[in-house]
Order: structure tokens, then C-alpha cells, then sequence
């Protein structure tokens, strides 16, 4: 029997998670005793995972193979009885929602900080996932936080894991379970997609390029798209898991995956393009010459998903974030189906699927997904897009246009301003905030205000009410402005700016996205000063 120790701890005080689990610098978790504080409290917290079961993995990054021993002594300590383990402690998150719900477990913790970068001086992160396979909510994190404030001692046994050998192994009376998740999750994809249809349409001579950014999505991507597709392996691009992503940063933007958008808008790019994040549940998609911006990836699939096997009943229901392109919305009106709009955080999803609300759901960051399982799912999308295109016959870019002439076009840009000075991005939304109640009216740009609000939303499920959840201002002819500031940075602060403006269906849809966004851009400027006050020319990142 190993021994079990109990260590005496202080609290930290930034131990706060944000939009999606705690996500900090390396060098923060590398303190003494961080790590253990936090995942001591969430035993604390979650009374379930004591004589539980749980699943635990990572993407694989720098760190993560030094915390998954440690999370792994601690879980024995506080009792769990049994963890399910990604072979070489690697998981995705869509696969680790997945896993959850397919051994109906008590949960789990993904190791990971998603789209960040990683190595010693990048980034890493806990995400916590409850029973239904979803992130934790709210209510949750914050009593996690709150426990973590308060936090004297942590519970931590001895011992060792060989993460590489499948099957069973103990750690003092738990077990511990390895599996090789790609397998069960490859076969999950079959029974939702058509895979014979796909197939034909690679072997038709279809060609793709999948970049899987040196992260988790690499050994999914080789086995799915490769041995069981037939698409060529030259036609997959970084898949070897990298603990360092290969010094990049792997987050599907035009500027991080620029890689991908060369060879897609280069000289004779292949058919179809995309490319997902870190752990996996982002993704990207392109046509040769062709970017879908993922507010319309969100629309074209609801509007087409009943191509798909596991969708061919037609879907109950739609959910965006807020700052999302409403793209999706003109495609619930068309489909009669209601259409929900949810703070930024995969988390608020989970109740309208867990009641049967919503089938499809998605967001302006690079994700869509459905009640397959809680979490947004990279692959899932990249197999829905070539499971659209196998059943239409059609290319993206043709897809996507006669998507706009039947439900128009939303141009649809987010300025990303990162690491910037807190107190200053703190004080542009402060500004913005002051002036709501008087801008309905104001014309800028050749645009008139017709409301401004601060977000609040109402869960319709348990009528959990959350506020201030981003600056909404909208245009009497149908544009809208969003600021808000990023739950998910880790140094400074993030200030995103999301731009929207509606052309209906007989409009012009050939409008460079720049032009199309750039009275919006300028509205935002002068109602807050942003860039002079950042000290910045241009945003960092546009997407
Ligand atoms: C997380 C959340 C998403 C959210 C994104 C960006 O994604 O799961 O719901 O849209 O962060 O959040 P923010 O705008 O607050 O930075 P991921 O892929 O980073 O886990």
C-alpha cells in the first residue's frame, strides 16, 4: 500500500477560472503547490469524483506529463476509485467528452490551454468536465475558487503511472485504467457521418489539406482521414503531437494557421482546407481561394446537416454566443426552429442540450458542434463539411454562395487586441459602458445607432442569470458592434472587437470583408478612443 501524505498549503489568489478552466503561464503553474491547490479544490468541490470515477488527459503539451502523475497521486489520496487515461496521458477534448458519457463517468480534467501556446514559457490549463461530458458551469468554477481561497492542506499519495501500457494498473486502491482513445472515437465519427460517401468523394480524386498545428488532433486526423477515408497521408500536415507545437501557435486563425491559408490560397490549392487547435475542438474551413468565416461554418451546417446520417431527422434547435455572426439565426427562422444566444464559453450550451433544446450549436472562435457530446468538436466539423460536400456535390465556395443568395450574407470580422495593458482595455469597455444609454440615435459612419445594451443572459433551462457578459451596439440597418474583453488570455488583457454587417439575399456578396467591416471598425474607435489608448495601430490578430 502506498502512503499518503497530507502537505500543508497557502492559498493563491488568481486561481479564478476563466471563460473555459484555469489557463495561466507554465512558469505559474511550475509554483509550489499551484497545481495541487487547485485540483485539491475541485475534490473538494466535487463531491462525486470521492469513490468516483474520472477520465483525465491532456493535448499533450509541455507539462502535461509531470501533472497527470501528480493529479493521478492526488486522485488516489482523495479516494477516486478508478481513472480513465488517455494513452500517453493524451486526449482530445471532444474525445474526453466522449469517454465521459460512454463510461458514463463522474467527470474529468483535460490538461490543456487550448489555442495557446505552449513550451516552458507558453501556457497550460486544467479544464474541468462534469458527468454529462460538458464543462463545468459556472456555479461550479466559482465554488472551486472560492475553495481554493480557503485551502490549508492537499492530499497526495506516492507512486508512479506507465501511462504508454494499455490496460490496468493501481495506485494505491485505485484503479487505473489506459485506453487508446482515438479507436473509440474514429468508430463514434462512423455511426454520425457517411463514410462510404466521403470515401467515394476522395477516391473521385478529391484533394485535401489538413494541418493539425503539431497538437492532439494529429493521431484522430492520421486514423480517421487517413487509414479510414483514403486520404493520402502527404495530405495531412503536422501530426505528430508536439510538447512545444513545434514553437508555434496552434490556433486556426489566418495569421497562426498561415501555413494552411498559403497553400489554400496559393497556386492550385486542393479542394478542401482546414486545420484544428491545441486540444482539438477548434477548427477551421477553406476552399481553394475561399475562407468560411466560422459564423457562416455555424449556419451552412445547420442548414445542411440532415445530409449527415446522424442528423437526418433534422435538428430541435440552434445556440450561438452572443458575439457570434447571426448568420445562424436567418437559418432557425427558415427551419422553424428556435435559436438561443449564449455568453462566449462552450459551458452555456450544455443545459439546452441536456433538455433537449438545441441540436446543433457553435461559435465565432472556430467551433461548431453538436449534442454528439458536450464539448465543441474540431473533427466533427472538418467531417460534417466533407460530408455536406460528398452529399451536394458542390464545392465550398459554391456551397457557401448559394447559402448567401437564399439567406444573405452577414460580413463578419473580429479585431483581436492581445496582451495589452488590463487597466487601459478595462477602461475602453468602462467608456463604452458610460455611453450606452445615450446612443441610440448617434450617427458615425453612415450608420445610425438604434440600441446599445450590456449582454445579460437568462438561462431558460435553470434561470441562472449572468450579466456583463460583453457591449452590444446595433445599427438600424441590421449591423452590429460587440466589445468585449477575453476569459482566456494570460498575459495582460485581450480587448476583441466583433464587426457584423447584413447584406440580404439579392445584395452584394462580393464585398472585400475589410471594406465591408471598416465604417464598424471606425464607429468603435472613435466611440472609445481604443487605439490611442492601447497605444496600438492595428489589432493583433483579425479573424
Ligand atoms: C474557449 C471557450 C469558448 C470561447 C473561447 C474564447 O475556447 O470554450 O467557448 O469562445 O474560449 O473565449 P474568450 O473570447 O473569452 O477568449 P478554447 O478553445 O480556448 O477552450
Amino acid at each position: 500500500m502506498d502512503a499518503f501524505h497530507t502537505i500543508p498549503t497557502t492559498p493563491y489568489e488568481d486561481q479564478k477560472p476563466g471563460t473555459s478552466g484555469l489557463r495561466k503561464r507554465v512558469t505559474d503553474f511550475k509554483q509550489p503547490h499551484y497545481l495541487e491547490n487547485f485540483v485539491q479544490s475541485i475534490f473538494d468541490t466535487v463531491r462525486d469524483f470521492r469513490g468516483g470515477k474520472i477520465l483525465l488527459g491532456g493535448d499533450g503539451r509541455y507539462f502535461n506529463d509531470e501533472a497527470v502523475q501528480i493529479i493521478l497521486r492526488m486522485s488516489s489520496a482523495n479516494g477516486v476509485s478508478e481513472v480513465i487515461l488517455g494513452k500517453n496521458a493524451i486526449l482530445s477534448t471532444p474525445a474526453a467528452s466522449h469517454l465521459i458519457r460512454k463510461y458514463h463517468l463522474n467527470g474529468g480534467l483535460v490538461l490543456s490551454a487550448s489555442h495557446n501556446p505552449a513550451g516552458q514559457n507558453g501556457d497550460f490549463g486544467v479544464k474541468l468536465n462534469l458527468e454529462t461530458g460538458g464543462p463545468a458551469p459556472t456555479s461550479v468554477t466559482d465554488a472551486i475558487f472560492a475553495r481554493s481561497q480557503t485551502l490549508s492542506h492537499y492530499r497526495i499519495a506516492d507512486g508512479n503511472i506507465d501511462t504508454s501500457r494499455i490496460g490496468t494498473q493501481n495506485l494505491g486502491d485505485m484503479r487505473v485504467t489506459v485506453v487508446d482513445p482515438v479507436e473509440d472515437f474514429a468508430e463514434f465519427m462512423e455511426e454520425l457521418f457517411d463514410f462510404s460517401a466521403i470515401k467515394a468523394l476522395i477516391e473521385s480524386g478529391f484533394s485535401i489539406a489538413f494541418d493539425a498545428m503539431s497538437a492532439v488532433t494529429g493521431p484522430y486526423a492520421t486514423e480517421i482521414f487517413g487509414n479510414r477515408l483514403g486520404v493520402s497521408h502527404d495530405q495531412l500536415y503536422n501530426t505528430r503531437p508536439l510538447p512545444d507545437f513545434g514553437g508555434a501557435h496552434p490556433d486556426p486563425n489566418p495569421v497562426h494557421a498561415n501555413a494552411l491559408f498559403d497553400r489554400m490560397f496559393g497556386p492550385n490549392p486542393p479542394d478542401f482546407g482546414a486545420a484544428s487547435d491545441g486540444d482539438g475542438d477548434r477548427y477551421i474551413a477553406l476552399g481553394p481561394h475561399f475562407y468560411v468565416s466560422p459564423s457562416d461554418c455555424l449556419a451552412v451546417i445547420a442548414a445542411n446537416a440532415h445530409l449527415a446520417p446522424g442528423y437526418k431527422d433534422g435538428i430541435k434547435g440552434i445556440a450561438r454566443s452572443m458575439p457570434t455572426g447571426r448568420a445562424a439565426d436567418n437559418v432557425a427562422a427558415h427551419l422553424n426552429i428556435p435559436i438561443y444566444e449564449t455568453p462566449t464559453g462552450w459551458k452555456y450550451f450544455g443545459n439546452l442540450m441536456d433538455a433537449g433544446r438545441i441540436t446543433i450549436c457553435g461559435e465565432e472562435s472556430a467551433s461548431t458542434s453538436s449534442d454528439h457530446i458536450r464539448e465543441k468538436d474540431g473533427l466533427w466539423g472538418v467531417l460534417m463539411w466533407l460530408n455536406i460536400i460528398a452529399a451536394k456535390g458542390e464545392s465550398v465556395e459554391a456551397i457557401v454562395r448559394a447559402h448567401w443568395r437564399q439567406f444573405g450574407r452577414h460580413y463578419y470580422t473580429r479585431h483581436d487586441y492581445e496582451e495589452v495593458d488590463k487597466a487601459s482595455a478595462e477602461s475602453i469597455i468602462a467608456t463604452l459602458h458610460g455611453q450606452l444609454e445615450t446612443l441610440t440615435g448617434r450617427s458615425l459612419q453612415g450608420e445610425t445607432i438604434e440600441v446599445a445594451d450590456s449582454f445579460t443572459y437568462t438561462d431558460p433551462v435553470d434561470g441562472t442569470v449572468t450579466k456583463n457578459q460583453g457591449l452590444r451596439v446595433f445599427f438600424e440597418s441590421g449591423s452590429r458592434l460587440v466589445m468585449r474583453l477575453s476569459g482566456t488570455g494570460t498575459k495582460g488583457a485581450t480587448l476583441r472587437i466583433y464587426l457584423e454587417r447584413y447584406v440580404g439575399p439579392e445584395g452584394d456578396h462580393d464585398i472585400d470583408l475589410a471594406e465591408a467591416t471598416a465604417g464598424l471598425a471606425m464607429i468603435a474607435d472613435t466611440l472609445t478612443d481604443l487605439k490611442q489608448t492601447l497605444n496600438r495601430d492595428a489589432p493583433s490578430v483579425i479573424s
